[in-house]
């Protein structure tokens, strides 16, 4: 597709890990986009305006020319098959899978138990139960399985020393505010090493919440 005459929407909000994952893979694709950010705290995902734009209620969703795109996995695969200049899956169907493996294991593996649908959920029953004690025994599990894959596959970054979709799911895992709180990198070494590279790039940044428009 060309890319000049193109209209990008990203429902965003600053700080959130599965919207960050989608932003890092815009800016690595060189693309040009608008943000709108919908006030999660607020509850403003659950609004009917916002539903009928993502009837799962959660962001991102990627508008793209008037064509809405939802789960941030579909959107990597979508941007990589549609804008393929800037490459973030490596070339061999197997390698292909064992980047797609690591990023299945943020989005469906890690990110599912600390949700904030999953706490509100929680605590309908036991009011007094914190966000650590519910999520640490799944994230520890989550991050300990890709700090050996990593380990295993990773050089300067998750997949060798090419940034790729991995680096794009697993960075925002660590230090998105809605978990790096539950989480310390000093357990994770080979996360901790890949993520302190991945803060000298630019496209890693921390969203600012007033550039919205
Ligand atoms: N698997 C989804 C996860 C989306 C998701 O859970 N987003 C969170 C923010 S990190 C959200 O919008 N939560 C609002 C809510 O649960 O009410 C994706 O990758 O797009």
């Amino acid at each position: 597709m060309s890319t000049s005459r193109l209209a990008i929407r990203l429902y965003t909000y600053r700080g959130y890990s599965a919207p960050w994952r989608a932003s890092i893979m815009l800016k690595l694709k060189q693309l040009h986009f608008q943000q709108f950010f919908v006030n999660l705290p607020k509850g403003e995902q659950l609004a009917n305006m916002y539903s009928q734009i993502n009837p799962f209620q959660v962001v991102p969703t990627l508008e793209i020319n008037g064509q809405l795109l939802h789960e941030s996995m579909a959107i990597a695969e979508y941007l990589e098959e549609e804008f393929p200049r800037i490459k973030l899956l490596p070339k061999s169907p197997i390698e292909k899978a064992i980047v797609r493996s690591m990023c299945e294991t943020v989005n469906s593996g890690i990110h599912p138990y600390h949700a904030s649908r999953l706490y509100r959920y929680v605590h309908n029953y036991v009011s007094d139960i914190n966000r650590q004690e519910i999520s640490e025994p799944f994230l520890d599990r989550g991050f300990t399985a890709l700090n050996t894959l990593v380990e295993k596959h990773g050089g300067d970054y998750s997949f060798g020393n090419q940034v790729t979709l991995a680096d794009a799911f697993i960075y925002p895992a660590l230090r998105g505010d809605d978990v790096s709180y539950l989480v310390s990198l000093d357990k994770y070494p080979a996360l901790k090493r890949v993520v302190e590279n991945l803060d000298n790039l630019t496209e890693f940044a921390y969203e600012n919440p007033d550039s919205q428009g």
